[in-house]
């Protein structure tokens, strides 16, 4: 029996939309999943990984599991080869820059020369480029939002979604860079089965996003 592959988040903010998305398909995996590497359904022929979400892309695009639900930000900060096939409508977030919320921010040209802390140099570099600005990335992986407070960067490039985060840490959001959402990935290459597999899967999805709308 060929199963197809799909890799999820395993906990954080994404595990338990795309847990409840399967059911909502009517695709039953088992009850404890989040202490599981895998799991496979008992109604539809689906495997189901359970790893971290920066290696999503990684693994799609290796084959090593045919499709993912992932968000945008890590899909396009990762350039990995894969195909967003289809839109989720959870994780909704943006990646945006901010500066402190007394500094003025006229236009994109104050950023010239100034230091930006992010997670997502890839994205930024690109965003700077589009608008012909020179300003040096600071590369850390959390806590982006202290880093102007303690005099570690002039500005952020960070994840939003209420806002309340840059809030409480005194900044103010200037530019949206990407809007994000999880979507469906897919691997370059994929067999006439596994793709069978997959329609089937998106037609179930799209019908649930249709019943939401
Ligand atoms: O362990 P693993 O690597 O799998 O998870 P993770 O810790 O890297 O990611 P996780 O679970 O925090 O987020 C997974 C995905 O959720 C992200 O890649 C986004 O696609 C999506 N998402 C949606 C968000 C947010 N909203 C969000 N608000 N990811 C992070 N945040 C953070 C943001 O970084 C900031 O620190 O929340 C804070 C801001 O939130 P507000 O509401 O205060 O604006
Ligand atoms: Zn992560």
């Amino acid at each position: 029996m060929m199963l197809l592959k799909l890799a999820i988040q395993k906990s954080g903010r994404l595990h338990d939309d795309s847990v409840k998305l399967l059911k909502e398909c009517g695709i039953e995996i088992s009850n404890n999943v989040k202490n599981q590497l895998k799991a496979t359904a008992s109604n539809f022929p689906l495997e189901v990984f359970f790893l971290r979400d920066d290696d999503i892309p990684q693994y799609v695009e290796d084959g090593v599991a045919d499709i993912g639900f992932v968000g945008e930000n890590v899909i396009y900060e990762s350039k990995k080869n894969v195909t967003v096939t289809e839109l989720l409508g959870f994780g909704k977030c943006r990646l945006s820059i901010a500066v402190g919320k007394n500094e003025p921010y006229p236009n994109v040209q104050c950023l010239e020369s100034k230091k930006i802390a992010t997670s997502y140099p890839v994205l930024l570099q690109k965003f700077l480029d589009e608008n012909k600005v020179n300003a040096e990335i600071h590369e850390i992986s959390g806590s982006v939002e202290i880093a102007p407070g303690i005099g570690l960067a002039d500005a952020i490039c960070d994840l939003v979604s209420s806002g309340s985060t840059l809030f409480m840490n005194g900044l103010q959001e200037t530019e949206v860079i990407l809007k994000s959402e999880s979507a469906l990935i897919k691997t370059p290459t994929l067999s006439g089965e596994k793709q069978r597999i997959l329609d089937k899967l998106l037609f179930r999805i799209q019908t649930v996003k249709k019943a939401k709308n």
